[in-house]
């Protein structure tokens, strides 16, 4: 089965999205996402410009030959540009296989290990009371497992908080806008936040939380150990993640869980996080990660240290990559939760899908390949609005991280 053709399609319908369409002599297409927020246009050129070329004639089916040809073959290895162009490859390969097996993608990758896959929504508000009332909401909504940011009092915005409850989208700007940061005003209402969650509802759910990167270890580490009486199941991105021994520090401190991740491209970010259990969720997924391929690798790496998946979610993340993500998660052993941030209406009705949500969980559905598509008429309809993610500085007015 050859490559005939392959054309990458960016849309905006609320948002960017970037996703290859490879097509096949067989009259089989299949697609992936390569989306890499506020960089979007420098995949599509990667795609177009340097991969696709190359793609021209190949056999479809050689999925793990193709993806050594594209990361050896580059010789420039890993970084998120040359990742997210190579999963959004090796995605529409699996979709292609799939297809050409008439089956589910996750029958490929061994079949389910479980008949869902648990979602944490997000609850967020401007202040502890709206954040509060959200948590019920998650709750009216079925959701198990609830991830919980609030504003800040004296900070007029910060990480976590939308204008719009249904779908968070920080992307907010065409050039990027500037947040202020105190981690000392942060640090003293968090608990409160958390104490006041559990004192109205309980402690049947769990909650979870993003600090972002930005904490130092020491600043994550008092956290984790005043946040450890609420029980949350992760505490997320405490402190960026380059170095990462700095995690032993953090983890001398407290038994807070961690998930680390959502930045992260290839399996030497997290090879000492995992192998010295400095973590205890990987929160890589398949566009920024280099595809099924690679991901299963890491899954599989991170299985041997009871290290277990949460994998990326957001809203910057195509439908395409959702489905894909859904397959790998019920198909693998050490699934421990899938993020969950719904699309608009408008992106839904651009990538046709067959995952669905029911009490709690996502379920990535029977049609064949990812069961995911793309309307392309309908995807000319949004053209490309360039959007930045915001920037954040401290009080004095350093730079600081986002
Ligand atoms: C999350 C993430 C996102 C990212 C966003 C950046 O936990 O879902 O932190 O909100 O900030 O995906 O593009
Ligand atoms: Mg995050």
């Amino acid at each position: 089965m050859k490559i005939v053709d392959a054309k990458v399609i960016v849309t905006c319908p609320g948002r960017n999205f970037v996703t290859l369409k490879i097509q096949t002599d067989q009259g089989l297409h299949g697609i992936g996402d390569a989306t890499l927020n506020g960089r979007e246009l420098s995949v599509a050129s990667y795609l177009t410009d340097h991969i696709i070329p190359c793609l021209i004639g190949r056999d479809a089916s050689q999925i793990e030959d193709i993806w050594q040809y594209l990361y050896r073959g580059a010789y420039w290895r890993r970084g998120p540009v040359t990742m997210s162009a190579i999963a959004a490859v090796d995605t529409a390969l699996w979709d292609i296989k799939a297809k050409f097996c008439n089956q589910p993608l996750y029958q490929l990758l061994g079949g389910k290990c479980r008949d869902g896959v648990m979602v944490y929504g997000h609850a967020n508000g401007s202040d502890l009371e709206e954040t509060l009332d959200e948590v019920g909401r998650y709750i009216e909504m079925g959701y198990h497992a609830i991830r919980v940011q609030s504003g800040v009092p004296g900070l007029n915005s910060t990480y976590g908080v939308s204008k719009n409850k249904m779908y968070y989208e920080p992307a907010d700007a065409n050039l990027p806008s500037e947040n202020i940061w105190s981690t000392e005003k942060y640090l003293s209402f968090t608990p409160r936040l958390f104490d006041k969650v559990r004192e109205r509802y309980g402690f049947d759910k769990r909650l979870l939380h993003d600090v972002h990167h930005r904490l130092t270890p020491i600043e994550a580490g008092r956290l984790g150990k005043s946040l450890e009486d609420y029980q949350l199941f992760w505490m997320e991105d405490p402190t960026p993640a380059e170095n990462q021994q700095a995690f032993r520090l953090i983890r001398q401190h407290t038994t807070t869980p961690i998930a680390v991740g959502e930045v992260f491209n290839t399996i030497y970010d997290c090879q000492q996080l995992i192998q010295e259990q400095l973590i205890d969720y990987i929160r890589m997924t398949v566009v920024h990660s280099g595809g099924i391929s690679h991901l299963r690798k890491i899954a599989s790496l991170a299985e041997l240290y009871q290290v277990r998946t949460g994998s990326h979610g957001a809203t910057d993340l195509s439908p395409a990559c959702m489905g894909a993500a859904l397959h790998f998660d019920i198909s693998i052993p050490n699934f421990g939760i899938q993020e969950y941030m719904r699309h608009t209406q408008e992106t839904d009705e651009v990538f046709p899908h067959s995952y669905s949500f029911k009490n709690g969980y996502l379920y990535p559905g029977d049609a064949p390949g990812i069961g995911v598509d793309i309307d392309e008429n309908l995807a000319k309809k949004y053209p490309y609005k360039p959007a930045y993610l915001p920037v954040n500085r401290l009080e004095d007015g350093s730079m600081h991280n986002w």
